[in-house]
């Protein structure tokens, strides 16, 4: 375990690396110093080559993220407000860029910030209790950390607009009917859900896991014929690795697959 001051890093069994935003007294909001502290743990998590899995959740059972910090906000010039900004925007991509899945197990509020940092995640897994919402324009201001982009993507432009402007939240089945989240578990399940899936990620060839998250995260920025080149680049550099042989002759030998 890894203590920053406001985020914890676990490695928890089989290479899977848990980040949890650790401010629950005022729902895990973030401020600069805790993206500062998730960078570094990413970086952290960058690092070690063997890391397969990062899981990000938060602390406490009430909130995953409740936003931006409002009252480190509230004083902000317009040059700092930017500069804030541009720190969570360049925290959140790691999330994408990272070269293993990431993903949100969203475990109570996830609010403005919260949201965003979740969309930013490769896929989410939410508590019953969970509630999604971008409530930016309540207090005054656009989302700052991605949620104008982010959300039209993954929900359709009409949904999104229709979150952004009124401000009203998701509970976790509306998030999974609108394909936000992927699944829905009774809160004292999340965790244990999260690592089944990540069990089952690791169970997988390292090099094509981390190919397909290349593929998806790269590919949807492109046009269609230039994704798919990249996918057969991809596709030809796999059968470069011991993985493509060990993975198709295991399945010729009628055995498991050992990665
Ligand atoms: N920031 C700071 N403190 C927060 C907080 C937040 N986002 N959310 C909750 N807290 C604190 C509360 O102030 C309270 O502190 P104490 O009073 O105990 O000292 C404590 O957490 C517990 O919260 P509540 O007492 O309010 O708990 P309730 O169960 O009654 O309500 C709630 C839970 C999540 C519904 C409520 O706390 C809430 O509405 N929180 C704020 C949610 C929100 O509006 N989040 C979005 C923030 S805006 C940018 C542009 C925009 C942004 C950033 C950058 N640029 C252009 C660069 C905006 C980003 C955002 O995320």
């Amino acid at each position: 375990m890894q203590t920053f001051d406001n985020v914890l890093l676990e490695q928890l069994e089989g290479n899977v690396y848990c980040l949890t935003v650790n401010r629950p007294k005022v729902l895990n909001a973030l401020n600069k110093e805790t993206l500062a502290d998730m960078a570094a743990a990413l970086e952290v998590v960058a690092a070690d080559s063997s890391a397969r899995v990062l899981l990000v959740t938060g602390a406490g059972e009430k909130s995953f993220v409740a936003g931006a910090d409002i009252s480190q906000m509230q004083a902000l010039t317009a040059l700092q407000a930017k500069k804030f900004g541009e720190q969570a925007l360049q925290t959140f991509r790691r999330f994408e860029t990272l070269d293993i899945p990431v993903i949100a197990l969203v475990n109570g509020f996830a609010l403005g910030g919260g949201c965003e940092l979740a969309m930013s995640c490769d896929f989410i897994f939410a508590s019953d209790n969970a509630k999604f919402g971008q409530p930016e324009v309540t207090l005054g201001v656009t989302p700052g950390f991605g949620g104008s982009q982010r959300l039209p993507r993954l929900v359709g432009r009409a949904m999104a607009m229709e979150m952004l402007v009124s401000g009203r939240m998701l509970d976790a089945n509306e998030a999974m009917q609108r394909g936000l989240v992927n699944h829905v578990y009774p809160q004292a399940e999340l965790m244990e859900q999260g690592l089944k899936m990540a069990a089952k990620i690791c169970r997988n060839g390292p090099v094509s896991v981390k190919f397909t998250k290349e593929l998806v995260q790269r590919g949807q920025d492109l046009d269609l014929e230039n994704a798919c080149a990249m996918e057969s680049d991809l596709f030809g550099l796999c059968f470069a690795t011991d993985e493509q042989s060990e993975g198709m002759t295991a399945f010729l030998e009628k055995r498991k697959a050992d990665f």
